[in-house]
């Protein structure tokens, strides 16, 4: 027997503990324990039942998901988990399966070839395979519409959302929920159950519901998922799987399933989101900073301006259960920003996210003040005032005056200079970019900017509170726009660029859409508002090159008062609701501008629109990368795909550069330069690793990245 899995036994109850921190994956070695331990209490005849239960804090959180990156060939590694799960659920004596922690994927599969099983209260159950773009592998679409019925378990596996244990006794999947000590709760459990005939999930065929119904519960999900999941693979599978539960014996459904598994595991979606997958987990390795780094602890903070982004940082803050002061300048903004926190709060009691009771406590939580009075208190202050530098560092200076020393002293600066916001205190070393993306709230993006000098500590904190906050934090650099604004320049440049040589505006956002991007870019400007480029630009106009081609449609716009959906109109006109339309003034427009330009029309295809958009993407990334204000590509993937809606199974700008091979993008990029100009000179980085053969996540490896 490997060490994977150990047996014991207690007065006729056998034990099977599973062992593979941190989460008790089914690596090689587990099944096959756990095989041989039936076998053994098989051949046990003192013993009359069996708890399976994981050791540490979980019980099986999946497959070893590593395993899936090493198979080339059609037979997936796990193939050995269906006669495994055969032989537990055809064991003479019951198998209580205890479950605490995560009871995911295989985890869940396992679970349920168990004859029982008991749980403790804060217990989760789910089949997240769909997630990372596959679909149970191991007879969980047979099993678990046997066990919740046919409509929860489509839910299940096409959303990947887990349950908690309460619902899972209510849906049938647990059948205890213990309290105390939970192995002996589980024991107790065992010895109630010996000797009595056990049943078998497989058998169980209740819940499987009848023709005409399940033919609408199929439908409808079939409906859904091609909306809020479109494009996707293994949501449709997910489905076609349970589907076939209600219409083929229990043997030939698992037959099914395995053969759609396979065609996820091997599609490009699967391991696009394999890559996300470990990505958003690399990101919290910083190769410099030591894993025993001290973390101050944050108790308490502060936020500097009560406009969208500071009401929304301060939310996040009181959602995670921080105080937090809210500073603003005056009592008419602070009013203003206290006002749209409630009414943002209200929205969510209304939409059922939450009790009343608890947007009442995280309310509370919220201390608004127009001074820095009570600031020599807290640990943390972040400053999210309007985008200016000289603003910025009065703010900072008056940090440094009131804070207590140790505090950290972080700026939402979405462009401006760490070190020179740095440079207005007497302590840089506390001062990092905490950068959130709108609507703070809700966006899951957190750049983390780390300045000269700030120091370990201040990085690892704030690494950790992305955490605490429920946010994907990244570290970047200190460089205008750091790494998702810095990229998201060119891409929008192209967008217009298009526009300008004859592409409609529907066209450019309907190609990116179509790729799976959550918005055009020419709609997402109208949602940002076109005003805030435009003041930016006005801004650093001096520090534009002669000679290089810059876009100018969003200049014009804005000079109307076309600012976007603020104002009723941008590259669209908005109604009330804010719902878009396509605007022929601005068809109008255009062609007058652009004729005026002088600039030739041509017809533009959506692959052009494509690759001139993404490509740009891809070529920013590179110089980031190479340029080290990013610590790997995937980094970078991780920034776009939480901030700036890059579809998640495409695996992010940079992944999907190494999908279409970065010859093929060099080369393309290369196309472009000899065509438009200047700013499409390709990345030194990119230049070499196509001539090298290699991608981005090679180059990664080389440098040390493990994802
Ligand atoms: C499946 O089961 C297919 C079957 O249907 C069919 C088979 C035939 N494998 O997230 P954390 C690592 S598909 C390998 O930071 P948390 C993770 O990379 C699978 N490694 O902790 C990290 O490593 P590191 C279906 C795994 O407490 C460490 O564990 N299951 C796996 O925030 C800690 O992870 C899933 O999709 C794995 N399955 O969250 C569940 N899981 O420290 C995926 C984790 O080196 N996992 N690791 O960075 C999760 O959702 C979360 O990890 C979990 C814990 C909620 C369990």
């Amino acid at each position: 027997m490997t060490d994977l899995v150990q047996l014991a036994s207690d007065n006729g109850i056998a034990v099977i503990t599973i062992n593979n921190p941190p989460v008790n994956a089914l690596s090689p070695g587990v099944p096959e324990g756990i095989s041989e331990t039936l076998d053994q209490i098989a051949n046990d005849g003192s013993v009359k039942a069996t708890v399976l239960i994981g050791g540490g804090r979980t019980f099986v959180a999946g497959a070893d998901i590593k395993e899936f990156g090493k198979m080339t060939s059609g037979k997936p590694r796990g193939a050995g988990l269906l006669p495994l799960l055969l032989k537990i659920e055809d064991s003479a004596k019951p198998v209580i399966v205890a479950i605490h922690g995560t009871a995911f994927g295989g985890g869940m599969e396992l679970a349920m070839a168990g004859h029982y099983r008991v749980a403790v209260a804060t217990a989760q159950f789910g089949q997240p395979e769909v997630k990372l773009g596959l679909i149970p592998g191991a007879a969980g679409t047979q099993r678990l519409p046997r066990l919740a019925g046919v409509s929860k378990a489509v839910e299940m596996c096409v959303s990947g959302t887990p349950v908690n244990a309460d619902e899972a006794l209510k849906l049938g999947i647990v059948d205890s929920i213990i309290e105390g000590d939970f192995l002996a709760g589980a024991i107790a459990f065992a010895r109630e159950v010996a000797g009595k005939p056990a049943p078998k999930t497989r058998e169980r065929n209740g819940k499987l519901g009848n023709p005409a119904e399940n033919a609408l519960i199929f439908s409808k999900a079939r409906e859904a998922a091609a909306k809020k999941q479109r494009g996707l693979l293994a949501p449709a599978r997910a489905i076609d799987a349970v589907e076939a539960t209600t219409k083929m014996p229990f043997e030939e459904g698992c037959k099914f399933e395995q053969k759609l598994f396979i065609e996820c595991l091997f599609s490009e979606q699967s391991k696009s989101l394999i890559h996300v997958f470990f990505s958003e987990r690399e990101t919290a390795k910083i190769p410099d900073i030591p894993k025993q780094t001290n973390i101050i602890p944050i108790h308490s903070a502060a936020v500097v301006g009560a406009g969208t982004m500071g009401g929304g940082i301060a939310m996040v803050l009181a959602n995670a259960g921080i105080p937090a002061l809210l500073k603003e300048a005056d009592q008419a903004a602070l009013d203003r920003g206290l006002a749209t926190i409630q009414s943002n709060y209200a929205n969510s009691v209304k939409r059922g996210r939450f009790s009343q009771q608890v947007a009442e406590e995280r309310l509370k939580r919220i201390t608004p003040t127009l001074t820095y009075d009570d600031f020599s208190d807290v640990d943390l202050v972040i400053e999210a005032v309007f985008e200016g530098m000289a603003l910025k560092k009065s703010v900072f200076r008056e940090l440094d005056r009131v804070c207590k020393p140790g505090a950290i002293l972080a700026s939402n600066t979405s462009t401006l200079s760490i070190d020179e916001i740095a440079s207005a205190t007497s302590r840089p070393e506390s001062v990092i970019g905490t950068h959130f993306f709108s609507p703070a709230n809700v966006m899951r993006l957190l750049e983390i900017v780390r300045g000269k000098a700030s120091s370990q500590e201040v990085v690892a904190t704030c690494m950790q509170l992305s955490k605490t906050l429920g946010k994907v934090g990244v570290l970047v650099g200190n460089c205008r726009g750091f790494v998702g604004n810095r990229m998201f320049g060119p891409y929008r440049r192209e967008a217009q660029f298009l526009v300008e040589e004859g592409a409609s505006v529907e066209a450019v956002d309907q190609a990116l859409s179509d790729f799976g991007m959550a918005m055009g870019p020419l709609a997402t400007g109208d949602l940002a508002g076109l005003d805030v480029g435009w003041r930016i630009r006005k801004e650093y106009r001096h520090l534009e090159v002669a000679g290089i081609r810059q876009p100018f449609l969003e200049d014009r716009l804005c000079e109307l008062g076309r600012y976007g959906q603020k104002t009723g109109a941008g590259w669209y006109k908005y109604d009330d609701q804010r719902r878009a339309a396509s605007d022929p003034a601005v068809g109008e427009l255009i062609r007058k501008w652009v004729e005026e330009a002088g600039i030739a029309q041509r017809q533009i295809s959506a692959t052009e629109i494509t690759d001139r958009c993404l490509y740009a993407l891809v070529n920013e990334g590179a110089r980031i990368l190479e340029e080290g204000f990013a610590l790997r590509a995937s980094d970078i993937d991780i920034i776009y795909i939480n901030g700036y809606g890059f579809p998640a199974h495409r695996g992010g700008p940079m992944w999907y550069a190494n999908t279409m091979g970065l010859k093929k993008v060099c080369d393309r990029i290369s196309e472009f330069h000899s065509q438009h100009g200047e700013t499409w000179q390709p990345a030194p980085l990119l230049k070499q690793l196509a001539e090298q053969g290699k991608t981005f996540a090679e180059f990664g490896r080389e440098q040390g990245a493990t994802a």
